[in-house]
């Protein structure tokens, strides 16, 4: 059943009768951005499970990290005449227009895990984490941790002009405002990957007197921190005591890293962005509910205090 019967009925209201198509009568278009990082790849994962419980058809579209990839996938979803689309956008500009064009065509979109600089009627919701607040998280754990110790940070940050990058970087200084024990010595993008994460990391710690002036490092996700982990130990330093380690994510290597000393905290984000998104769909295909523009996930800290190993087993199987 083409979903848009349903919209023009919801947009009519009154005196529309939904019929009771099954959500497996729906076909849902996905961009994901790619691979990039083992929490993404559990996302897709999860997707993929959620649509299956749903009898929901997943048309998916992996855009190795290019805005063009995805704005074109859209433009496909569109012309396929899909009844919904979920987008994960790789940077925060540059989607007015194709969300236009999904709007005239009654497609509804649903942005996952990352937000855009568009008006928010050219999109049904935002399920996201509050991303300003898991870097307050973070730099507040920090804060309480070096307790007024003078205190070098450096700071890998999530790929350039996402929202991720900007939000986490903004709550992370908000946490360090009035604590000048604490000073961000340098801070570049690891774009979210581990590969990238190590390299930088490496480019600090040359800069930095071997990493002798640095005394923690926050990485914008857990598979930086893991790549600078790596590059901590080939310096011959000990990641998680000369430097310490504070991340986002809670993906199960960080939980083996923080097991083994070699990282301190992080941040818990869901890979199950799909699940409240298909439920948000379902509901206003069903009577027409316009979801809230924003459906927020849970963020929690993990520290070493909360038996990581346990952690790293409970959520190895999880999509990861
Ligand atoms: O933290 C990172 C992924 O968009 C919030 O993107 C997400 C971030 C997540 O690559 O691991």
């Amino acid at each position: 059943m083409k979903f848009v019967k349903a919209l023009s009925c919801a947009t009519v209201l009154a005196g529309c009768v939904f019929s009771s198509v099954s959500a497996a009568d729906m076909t849902v278009g996905f961009s994901q951005i790619g691979s990039e990082s083992g929490w993404r790849a559990a996302e897709t994962t999860v997707t993929k499970q959620e649509a299956e419980k749903r009898g929901i058809d997943l048309k998916f579209a992996d855009a190795q990290q290019k805005q063009e990839n995805q704005i074109k996938a859209l433009r496909s979803f569109i012309a396929q005449g899909v009844d919904a689309i979920f987008v994960a956008p790789v940077v925060a500009t540059g989607w007015d227009e194709v969300l236009g064009e999904a709007k005239d065509a009654e497609i509804p979109v649903i942005l996952l895990d990352r937000t855009v600089d568009a008006d928010k009627s050219l999109y049904m919701t935002a399920v996201t984490s509050d991303l300003v607040h898991e870097g307050n998280v973070a730099g507040k754990w920090l804060v309480d941790t070096t307790a007024g110790k003078p205190c070098n940070v450096v700071e890998l940050q999530g790929t350039t002009g996402s929202s991720p990058a900007i939000d986490r970087k903004k709550g992370f200084e908000e946490a360090l405002k009035g604590h000048d024990n604490l000073k961000i010595v340098r801070s570049q993008t690891g774009d979210f990957t581990r590969t990238k994460g190590k390299e930088v990391m490496e480019s600090f710690l040359k800069a930095e007197n071997g990493g002798k002036n640095i005394c923690a490092l926050y990485a914008h996700n857990d598979d930086m921190a893991v790549g600078a982990i790596q590059a901590i130990k080939e310096a011959g330093l000990k990641p998680g005591t000369d430097i310490l380690v504070v991340s986002i994510d809670a993906v199960p290597d960080i939980f083996q890293a923080m097991a083994a000393g070699e990282a301190n905290a992080t941040v818990e984000l869901t890979p199950n962005m799909a699940g409240p998104a298909f439920d948000a769909l379902a509901a206003f295909k069903k009577d027409g509910k316009e979801p809230p523009k924003w459906i927020q996930t849970e963020s929690k800290l993990y520290t070493q205090a909360d038996e990581p190993q346990k952690v790293y087993e409970a959520k190895k199987g999880l999509g990861y």
